[in-house]
């Protein structure tokens, strides 16, 4: 069987993208160095996936910002907003980050999550009549490449369906009435890619494994339809879920080959099989791309064998799940790793060379056999080990009952006592949690982890910044402070490191968008904590000032949500370890007088299932998981969570579920329209809906903000309205931050003196 796989990560086993991509926007390095690392980068990505044991490699999965940006730019749905700017690199770059220079004022195209992952894309903008052309030659010059440097390539697209389905319309027509538009300018792609001696290329369609309507089902037939019979056969790739109902729909697709996530979805194999196609090829993805452990091959080997026996070794290839984009590069980069831990697994090239080592297994070669046999002993080891199964851990779950997820008092009660507790004025001002990570602050932390500044130096620092924030936000006369959580990397990385059950990478990275990466932790076993992890700074903020200051936490849904998790429990018992971890450092913030506690959960709509009927089961377990976290703390006891742009419409009984005092939300950007849901289900919390963009160096003054303000108190009662900002102000500069908050604060101080006197 060919091995293979769907896409590669760009980042670089040392962010080399990352670098520099901000060389190029900081002014200090050209276009023509920006495309030498990308070419340097594609090559070596290449040679690695062959080395790793690929026999055919993809091209075209490269992408200097993001692919769906690559693929609306290839076929010309670029916004006339941008195309003034005329060079081809700076328009590109426009529609990703905006461009507020020269004269221009152009916000980016909207970013949102990919499906069910942290990758973040960006939405093409499109309109009724929308016009598409082949305009660029991206693909066809990196096929070139490729096979100029040797290397057996498949070229990657998006498919047609999926891309008018992640895209939105400035004027509420339906994207896929695009289609017929949109088609031929694939064909002409494809005819091209032919022509340049492509004979196989990779079309995702990790749509079909939604819930469709009949319209998208429908534009899938005539979409495939009408490319059928150009050139190179095509691969019709499908990921993260089942096909399930859109089953026989993919199969009689005129394709000459289907791609399975055999990883999320095992379980439709025989279905599969059955429904495939006398001559069409199928690709197994039996390798988990979206996880870091290394495949067990009592899962994936009978797969394999199963399909074999079938379709014997020309019509079957081997290959990860889904693009490799969600995984780290190099598990040889981690050399402080425990030896142990490593054992158990596997980051991109570790992945590829495990699809090898399938194909070769069942094609009878014993070395392959042999090197099976000691990855099951790992396996067998890893279920069993000391540091993965802790006895305390999995009682505490147990002895959860329904009281656990109540707290002791109803809203109305805690409301009354909250706020004699605080006597807070009406519209209170606070801010979501983080305040700049200063290029000193970074600079201070990488010493530290480089040895070069101790701990008591390192503390002192962070002891200083927290000073600094309290001071900032006195002065500027907030009512509810926050650290600013200068202490933190990562607001989920942060807590992996300070809970048992985790383990944490040193080049780990995930592209999460653009430039920007994260590096999730690795929950490898069962959780506990074994120290408090925030109060020691959040008591040191409280007693710099007689304000209250809100303690700040990363709630359990999004710690599982941004972390690699094992696969070896369900994903809800991890989360319940997760909560009660949480409900413990709760407990401590109180006891060391933290009287307001933020429980964040930024993922918790990210998390939802593909398939709504899914959904039920998980927002049962998800919202039981906040308020186990929650539950203990007292009446008196203020707890916020915060939740960002996430289309509440879908989710909004979960969220009035979670029981939290005070929810702050994203609204700015849709001008208070994401507030509709709460208003519409009559919300009974605190609200605060964020007055500014906090994603946009962009200052709005305080008119701006009040217009905002002033519609939200249209629709919710002013006793129930707070004001903050739309997000966290990690990623802003001092300067900007302080200036927009004095904007909101003396925003919320005029409504407050109408409110009074009215
Ligand atoms: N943490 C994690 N996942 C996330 C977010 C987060 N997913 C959604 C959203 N927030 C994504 N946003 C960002 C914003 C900034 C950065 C990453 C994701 C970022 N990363 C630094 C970088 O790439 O330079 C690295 C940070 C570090 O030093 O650890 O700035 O907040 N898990
Ligand atoms: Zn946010």
């Amino acid at each position: 069987s060919t091995v293979t796989l769907l896409g590669f990560p760009r980042i670089g086993r040392r962010r080399e993208l990352k670098k520099a991509l901000e060389a190029y926007w900081r002014g200090e390095s050209d276009a023509a160095a920006l495309a030498e690392t990308a070419r340097t980068l594609r090559h070596r990505h290449w040679t690695l996936a062959r080395d790793a044991g690929a026999d055919v490699v993809p091209v075209n999965d490269f992408s200097l910002y993001d692919h769906v940006l690559d693929t609306a730019v290839l076929f010309d749905a670029v916004p006339e907003r941008y195309r003034a700017l005329g060079d081809p690199l700076a328009i590109y770059f426009a529609m990703a980050r905006g461009h507020a220079r020269d004269g221009h004022d152009l916000p980016a195209l909207e970013m949102t999550k990919w499906f069910d992952t942290n990758y973040h894309y960006l939405v093409p903008e499109l309109h009724a009549g929308q016009r598409f052309r082949l305009a660029g030659d991206a693909p066809l010059a990196q096929l070139r490449e490729a096979r100029a440097a040797g290397h057996a390539a498949r070229p990657v697209l998006l498919g047609p369906v999926s891309f008018l389905l992640l895209s939105k319309t400035v004027d509420g027509s339906a994207p896929l009435d695009l289609l017929d538009a949109l088609v031929p300018a694939y064909r002409a792609l494809l005819d091209g890619l032919h022509a340049e001696g492509a004979e196989w290329v990779q079309i995702d369609e990790p749509c079909l494994v939604l819930d469709l309507d009949p319209a998208a089902r429908a534009a899938c037939a005539r979409a495939y339809a009408a490319l059928a019979g150009t050139g190179p056969r095509l691969l019709l790739a499908t990921y993260f879920g089942a096909l399930g109902d859109n089953l026989d729909l993919a199969a009689r697709l005129p394709v000459a080959g289907l791609h399975v996530d055999l990883v999320r979805a095992p379980g439709q194999l025989d279905a599969v099989l059955n429904a495939l196609p006398p001559s069409a090829t199928l690709s197994l993805g039996v390798v988990d791309g979206r996880n870091v452990w290394a495949a067990d091959p009592d899962r994936a080997l009978p797969l394999v064998e199963r399909a074999r026996a079938r379709l014997g070794d020309d019509r079957l290839w081997i290959a990860p799940s889904c693009s490799l984009l969600h995984v780290p590069i190099d598990l040889d980069e981690e050399t402080r790793l425990d030896p142990e831990l490593k054992g158990w697994l596997a980051f991109a090239r570790q992945k590829i060379a495990e699809c090898r080592c399938l194909a070769d297994a069942v094609a009878g070669d014993l070395g392959a056999r042999a090197a099976l046999d000691h990855r099951r002993a790992l396996v067998a080891q890893r279920r069993s080990a000391a540091r993965v199964l802790r006895p305390e851990a999995r009682e505490r779950v147990a002895a959860l009952d329904a009281a656990s997820t109540w707290r002791s008092a109803d809203l109305d009660t805690r409301r009354r006592l909250q706020a004699e507790r605080f006597g807070l004025p009406l519209l209170p001002t606070t801010t979501i949690g983080s305040f700049p990570q200063t290029p000193a602050l970074r600079a201070a932390r990488a010493a530290h982890r480089a040895g070069r500044l101790d701990d008591a130096g390192y503390a002192g620092v962070l002891r200083d910044e927290i000073a600094h924030a309290i001071r900032v936000q006195e002065a500027l006369g907030l009512d509810v402070l926050v650290h600013g959580e200068a202490e933190r990397n990562d607001m989920v990385e942060y807590f992996g490191e300070q809970l048992d059950g985790f383990a944490f990478t040193r080049q780990g990275w995930v592209q999460s968008y653009g430039s920007r990466c994260v590096k999730p932790p690795i929950l490898f076993g069962d959780v506990a904590r074994p120290a408090p992890m925030t109060v020691a700074w959040s008591r040191h903020a409280q007693s710099l000032t007689a304000r209250p200051v809100k303690g700040m936490l990363t709630g359990p849904v999004t710690v599982l949500q941004w972390s690699f998790v094992r696969d070896d429990l369900p994903r809800e018992a991890v989360c319940r370890q997760l909560a009660l971890a949480l409900r413990d450092e709760v407990g401590d913030l109180e006891a060391a007088g933290i009287g307001i506690v933020q429980i964040d959960e930024p993922a918790l709509r990210e998390g939802l299932p593909l398939r709504r009927a899914d959904w039920p089961a998980y927002l049962d377990w998800a919202v039981a998981c906040f308020r186990i976290a929650a539950g203990g703390a007292a009446p008196a006891t203020q707890i916020h969570t915060h939740m960002c742009y996430a289309e509440f419409n879908d989710i909004i009984e979960a969220v009035a579920a979670l029981d939290a005092d005070v929810i702050s939300i994203e609204t700015s950007r849709s001008r208070m329209q994401l507030l509709d849901a709460f208003v519409r289900f009559r919300y009974p919390a605190g609200i605060g809906p964020g007055v500014y963009d906090i994603h946009s160096p962009r200052v709005p003054d305080a008119a701006e903000m009040q217009a905002l303000l002033e519609r939200a108190l249209e629709v919710l009662d002013p006793a129930q309205v707070w004001v903050n900002p739309d997000c966290g102000l990690k990623t802003r500069g001092w300067p900007e931050v302080e200036a927009a908050l004095a904007h909101m604060v003396a925003a919320a101080r005029t409504l407050r003196a109408a409110l009074v006197a009215a």
